[in-house]
């Protein structure tokens, strides 16, 4: 069939939009009407060059959600109808990270997935001359149509609105996944979010979830600050006009009591390998752990002296929050429908398929959240 897409031909150039061919779901695949999809900033970082993986042409995209529209051979847990998210993260449950019950990094399909291609090593994309076109992290949610691995399919209750609950594809889960799964938060916490975008945010409302008492957010951007305390924020520091941004969070977090100071957890979500070290030294000495959620770029590597670790502070990483996705999912999508997080007030611009680079820009101008894309 044909399908209409935003296609990434080339590192650096804007998408562009046309119809393309889209072969049917073959055995353990789905094809999947997208209704609606989110541009995160993992879909900027690749579409820049800077990602080791990056393919192209490709069709990037990777937070969306849509009804399943057909079946391959031998897929029994989804039927045409079905309201599902795509998930870059899989869960198979039979393969060796599945059962260890230690993290949610499924390796079932992961080789073919960074290769752009689906478990059988082809790809379902392709332009109207025959030309292939790669997948992107299984889900290629910048085509109206695509298809995904069954294992790739959180399915979810059909009351959601698809323009709301595609962004607990990446987004959501991954900043309140990042705090409950991840770091495992407690009531009390002194807590500091670096990068108060579209995951910082929903780190901020995990950590206000969590029960914790200080949060404190870092951002080159002023203008993060009135909807950063709508999420949950009480303190917040521009690095830029402060001397040293680690003493500064230091000496907030001091008592009478503890004149060490320091965080009990951190987190980076700016993907800067600086605000990382930074994100590292703010913690506390004997305990503080820091969580790596931003996505650095080719090349980059992180440092610190080891004495920050001798003495305590843990450096951790996580992605899609530590989420198990057909698992969990669904159960963040009834946290949204229940009112126990929000998720509207971020979604800042509603596009059509034709605008999509527009979502672009507004990210790299710093004017929205979150950009979602409705087909
Ligand atoms: P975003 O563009 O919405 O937000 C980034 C924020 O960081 C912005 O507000 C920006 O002003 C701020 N920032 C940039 N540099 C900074 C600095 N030096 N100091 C302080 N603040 C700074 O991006 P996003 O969608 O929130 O994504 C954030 C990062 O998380 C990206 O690197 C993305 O690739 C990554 N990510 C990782 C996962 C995962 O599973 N690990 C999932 C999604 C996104
Ligand atoms: N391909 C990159 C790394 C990109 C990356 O770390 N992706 C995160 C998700 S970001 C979502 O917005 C992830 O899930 N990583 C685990 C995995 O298996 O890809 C690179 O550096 O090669
Ligand atoms: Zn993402």
């Amino acid at each position: 069939m044909r399908t209409r897409a935003a296609v990434a031909v080339e590192a650096g150039k804007p998408l562009e939009v046309m119809e393309i061919n889209l072969e049917g779901p073959k055995s353990g695949e789905v094809m999947v009407e997208i209704k609606a999809t989110g541009i995160c900033h993992t879909d900027e970082f690749t579409l820049s060059g800077a990602d080791p993986e990056g393919l192209f042409p490709s069709i990037l995209g990777h937070e969306g959600a849509g009804v399943v529209v057909e079946v391959g051979p031998g897929v029994t847990t989804v039927k045409p109808g079905d309201h599902v998210i795509p998930l870059y993260t899989p869960e198979c449950r039979q393969c060796a990270s599945c059962l260890s019950g230690k993290t949610n990094l499924c390796t079932a399909i992961r080789a073919t997935q960074g290769q752009g291609l689906m478990p059988d090593g082809t790809t379902r994309f392709s332009f109207l001359d025959g030309r292939p076109i790669y997948h992107y992290m299984g889900c290629s949610t910048f085509s109206n149509y695509t298809v995904l691995p069954e294992i790739a399919l959180a399915k979810v209750r059909e009351d959601a609105p698809f323009d709301k609950i595609c962004y607990i594809g990446c987004g959501v889960t991954t900043g309140i996944g990042a705090v409950i799964n991840t770091a495992k938060v407690e009531i009390g916490a002194k807590a500091v979010v670096f990068g108060l975008g579209g995951i910082g945010l929903n780190v901020l409302q995990g950590l206000r979830l969590a029960g914790a008492d200080m949060i404190i957010g870092v951002d080159l951007n002023d203008g993060r600050k009135e909807m950063a305390e709508r999420f949950g924020m009480t303190h917040f520091i521009n690095p830029t006009k402060v001397d040293n941004v680690v003493q500064e969070i230091v000496n907030l977090t001091k008592t009478p009591f503890d004149q060490i100071g320091g965080a009990d957890y951190s987190f980076d979500c700016t993907g800067n390998v600086k605000v990382m070290r930074d994100a590292l030294e703010c913690t506390h000495r004997g305990w503080g752990q820091s969580i790596i959620i931003g996505v650095a770029p080719a090349g980059a590597e992180i440092s610190t002296r080891p004495f920050q670790l001798v003495t305590g502070r843990v450096w951790k990483g996580t992605a899609f929050g530590g989420a198990r996705g057909r698992t969990d999912v669904p159960k963040i999508v009834d946290w949204y429908m229940d009112g126990k997080i929000e998720i509207d007030p971020m979604i800042t611009h509603l596009l059509t398929l034709d605008e999509i680079n527009k979502g672009f820009d507004l990210m790299h101008a710093g004017e929205s959240i979150r950009s979602v894309v409705l087909y």
